[in-house]
């Protein structure tokens, strides 16, 4: 028998391929087809408007996670200006003092700009080297550490990382392999440099003996005082030359910084400085000891 089908090359009696069943024949349909031809016939017909809406109203979705960052950098190679920037993550418990760092700096203070999707603030740090000026694009979480880890969201592709603690609080750096493990996790061995916050306050409990993780880790240590200045610019310094490869690099100009609000004195100072000369010496603990 030669019917309608045969013009398309169907073979007679026509069967369905879905489930065996005979099919009438049906020119409108394309002359042979059955449950398979419909279902897909439909499916086509459904999805196209939808097809048609994605892609007419793609260019609406979300942008990427970090639009500031790849804006800036796409900006600056739009105009031209080749200015090294770095992302650096700054991470440890909350309260032990990385907003008030981070402000310091006035310039980035000014010029910091809330990324909403991951509810961070990205303060542009300028610092000026012997080789030409340099910008760590400082992120500072809105408060989200206090409530456990930090999201992958703010590691990826981080360049360089602060981990700081409080050293009036022993859990704070007991808490920084914590940090540290979650940044290797996502960034593996970016330059980093851990912190101890508010050594203004005189009545410290993490000496600077007690603070070891350093050295097992390979990472670089500073005493610091957010609300004095001290020390602000040594982790950026030492980061700035891991970074550029070269440990001649310095900086020829002060960034401007908000006035200090407490004073150390220089025999403070001595003191701090001597005690972390003489830590150097300090005998390693095991890896399943205390550190404190
Ligand atoms: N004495 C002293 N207090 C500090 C210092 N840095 C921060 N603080 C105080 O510590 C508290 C927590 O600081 P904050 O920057 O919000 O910590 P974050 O949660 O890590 O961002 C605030 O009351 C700050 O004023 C410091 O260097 N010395
Ligand atoms: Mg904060």
């Amino acid at each position: 028998m030669v019917g309608r089908g045969a013009s398309v090359g169907c073979d007679s009696p026509h069967r369905c391929r879905l489930f065996g069943t005979a099919w009438p024949r049906c020119a409108l349909l394309g002359g042979c087809t059955d449950h398979y031809s419909v279902l897909l016939r439909a499916v086509v017909c459904v999805g196209s408007p939808l097809w048609y809406l994605l892609c007419r109203y793609a260019p609406l979705l979300p942008a990427p996670v970090f639009p500031s960052i790849t804006h800036d950098q796409a900006t600056a190679a739009a105009t031209g200006d080749a200015t090294p920037q770095f992302k650096l993550i700054l991470v440890g418990d909350g309260g032990v003092g990385k907003t008030t760092f981070v402000k310091r700096h006035l310039s980035g203070e000014f010029q910091k700009k809330y990324v909403a999707t991951v509810g961070v603030e990205v303060h542009p740090l300028s610092f000026h080297t012997n080789f030409g000026p340099i910008i760590f694009q400082c992120w500072d979480t809105a408060g989200q550490e206090k409530f456990g880890g930090l999201r992958d969201g703010y590691y990826i592709q981080g360049q360089a990382a602060i981990i700081m603690f409080d050293v009036t609080s022993r859990v704070t750096y007991k808490n920084v392999p914590n940090w540290h493990r979650d940044l290797v996790r996502v960034c593996e061995a970016i330059p980093t440099v851990l912190c101890g916050n508010k050594v203004d306050i005189k009545d410290r409990k993490v000496k600077a003996k007690a603070i070891t993780y350093h050295r097992k880790k390979n990472l670089q240590y500073y005493d610091i005082s957010a609300k004095s200045n001290y020390n602000f610019e040594k982790p950026f310094l030492w980061l700035a030359r891991k970074l550029a490869g070269n440990p001649q690099l310095t900086f020829v100009e002060a960034p401007a910084l908000a006035p200090a609000d407490v004073v150390i004195d220089d025999a403070h100072k001595r003191q701090m400085e001597a005690d972390l000369e003489a830590a150097k010496n300090v005998a390693l603990p095991g890896e399943d000891e205390e550190d404190m």
